[in-house]
């Protein structure tokens, strides 16, 4: 990994902040995205003291097409050889009916975790092609292999992730390039708390009486896709805590 270029959005908290310090801890060079300039400026001074890489920040939202489009097209030379694609930008917001919910809501979880990745996807892949080399790790998640209850938007952003990642594959299949869906069960980020709006105790509720997976643990598994032969590309991996079997099934304790 020593000198690649990881691109990664949504790196200014929970999984992509955790990729950014794995893939930095082996020697990547890191181009990390998100909104909050002050968090990712501070990730950033974390990383290059603590690895010895470099870190560059592109602040903007996934979801403006153009500022996206301008910060790629405008990347300094020594960045625009991205070798690794982490499209983790994403979030879930309420636990409405589908009949109920906010539409202003449903705009954000849709502009986000599809057009967004899409975004990212159409400017970046192109350059990959071209060099012949390659890899797209969509952060997906096991509410795309199945609809549960005041999710179903969320759910349907995720099944995007999933036909997109397996649409890209389908139209990479002539090149040496990759593409992952990873597609996390219960990970313990500030996921729950932007879903129950801010909610603290109805977020930590969650995962009350189960150990649930960390940001560490999705990196971990981002960072083996990335390093396997050549000619092995994973497609997919559904990973969970242990006591989670589905997406509406896991076993809580009182004790945890
Ligand atoms: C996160 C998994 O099941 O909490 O994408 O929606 S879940």
């Amino acid at each position: 990994m020593q000198n690649k270029i990881v691109f990664i959005s949504g790196a200014s908290s929970g999984i992509g902040e955790a990729c950014a310090h794995k893939f930095a801890s082996q020697g990547a060079n890191i181009i990390i995205n998100g909104r909050n300039e002050e968090k990712l400026a501070k990730i950033k001074v974390e990383i290059e003291t603590k690895y010895k890489t470099n870190v560059l920040i592109l602040a903007f939202d996934v979801r403006n097409r153009e500022l996206a489009e301008e910060s790629i097209d405008t990347l300094a030379p020594e960045w625009q050889n991205i070798d690794i694609l982490i499209n983790n930008a994403g979030l879930v917001i309420g636990m409405d009916k589908e009949y109920n919910g906010n539409p202003d809501e449903w705009d954000t979880m849709i502009d986000t975790n599809i057009k967004g990745l899409l975004n990212m996807t159409r400017f970046i892949v192109p350059g990959m092609v071209e060099r012949n080399r390659g890899h797209i790790i969509n952060i997906g998640s096991i509410a795309g292999d199945a609809a549960y209850p005041g999710g179903s938007i969320y759910c349907a952003t995720k099944a995007a992730v999933k036909a997109l990642s397996d649409g890209l594959r389908i139209d990479l299949v002539d090149t040496p390039l990759k593409v992952t869906n990873i597609k996390p069960g219960m990970v313990e980020t500030n996921f729950s708390v932007i879903r129950f709006r801010g909610n603290k105790d109805s977020a930590d509720n969650v995962y009350k009486g189960i150990t649930p997976l960390t940001g560490d643990d999705i990196a971990e598994t981002v960072w083996y896709v990335a390093n396997t032969p050549a000619h092995v590309q994973i497609a997919e991996v559904l990973l969970m805590p242990t006591n989670q079997a589905t997406g509406t099934i896991a076993y809580k304790t009182t004790s945890k």
